[in-house]
């Protein structure tokens, strides 16, 4: 193939704009241009931290039916956020250790823009408190008190959030009032979730009522941009489920977008950047982290600290749950190494 057409279709692929009849046309090409890391498919996929199936398909129908991957994360992750047997998100979350249920929660667009609500009470679903702090105010992140005063002037309802299995389970804690980072809880935990529509825009959202029996007051990396969540859509887009303080300390999601932008696939982004937290916890075995990552070409990757963590994903091909691989093993007596 002659050097200057080659470089004028990996030039048109680099932007975006390399359609199905254009690769069709030149027949003899195809091949070469396909094969190109840079070639942008254009085919929405939707992926979630852990084994959200109902979460995904939402998400995943939105985007087949040419939804955008904004309003796929969104809803997605709402169908978690409504769910009072997910004890890790929205309604139904665990308390903190004054029994009050406090919610996190981010979203990102392929503009960058990005809305947050931290440390909020009595709405049940923060993330589109998030994305009315990201459209309707001059703002990217709202707190406490002024954020729940902020969602009943959108138009959301006071709930409580509280259930019946929660507050028991609270009541148990009280006894010992002992504070531990459970390392993955029911395999399901925290959602973030990351989508890429039929333009090829991505974006992202993560939800959380962050660790049971917390500190008042505490907040982790689930609502912070560039730790719990973070999209570039140059580039890709990474998110983070786990102890959120780790994350916090190396801001995950930001640095394993970055890795990605340096030339790294999303699965040696997200080994890196767990890495990268293990070396300031050498040794440390009391805590779970998992990152999941996407690249604009769609292809996907997680890596976690234990085994156990792994994330559903879903496209045109169908939908999986793929189990991540781990920094530690465990061996079959159940010593980890
Ligand atoms: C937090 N990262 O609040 C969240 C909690 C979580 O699995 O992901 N748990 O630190």
């Amino acid at each position: 193939m002659q050097r200057r057409k080659f470089l004028k279709n990996s030039g048109l692929s680099a932007a975006g704009m390399v359609s199905a009849p254009l690769l069709s046309s030149c027949k003899n090409e195809t091949k070469a241009v396909v094969s190109e890391k840079s070639v942008v498919p254009n085919q929405p996929i939707v992926v979630c931290t852990w084994d959200f199936k109902n979460a995904s398909a939402k998400a995943w129908e939105i985007l087949d039916n040419g939804g955008n991957a904004l309003d796929a994360v969104e809803q997605g992750v709402r169908i978690e956020e409504a769910d009072v047997t997910n004890e890790t998100v929205g309604k139904g979350g665990r308390p903190d250790r004054d029994g009050r249920v406090t919610l996190d929660a981010c979203i990102m667009d392929k503009d960058g823009n990005c809305g947050a609500v931290v440390y909020l009470q009595n709405i049940a679903h923060p993330i589109s408190v998030a994305r009315k702090v990201m459209e309707e105010t001059p703002h990217i992140i709202l707190a406490g008190k002024g954020a729940e005063q902020f969602a009943y002037e959108q138009g959301f309802e006071k709930e409580d959030l509280l259930t019946e299995s929660t507050k028991a389970q609270y009541q148990e804690w009280l006894k010992t009032s002992e504070y531990e980072t459970i390392i993955n809880i029911e395999n399901h935990d925290t959602i973030g979730m990351l989508a890429i529509d039929e333009k090829g825009d991505l974006a992202g959202a993560c939800t959380t009522s962050g660790m049971a029996y917390k500190v008042a007051g505490r907040v982790g990396d689930s609502p912070i941009i560039g730790a719990g969540l973070f999209i570039d859509n140059e580039v890709g887009g990474a998110t983070a489920t786990g102890v959120g303080e780790e994350v916090i300390r190396t801001v995950g999601s930001f640095l394993i977008v970055e890795l990605m932008r340096q030339g790294k696939s999303p699965q040696e982004a997200c080994e890196e950047g767990v890495k990268r937290i293990m070396k300031k916890n050498e040794g440390r075995e009391d805590f779970q982290i998992g990152f999941l990552a996407i690249n604009k070409q769609g292809e996907t990757g997680a890596f976690c600290v234990h085994p156990g963590f792994s994330y559903r994903r879903y496209n045109q091909s169908g939908h999986d749950n793929v189990p991540s691989k781990s920094f530690y093993t465990k061996t079959e007596d159940g010593v980890v190494s």
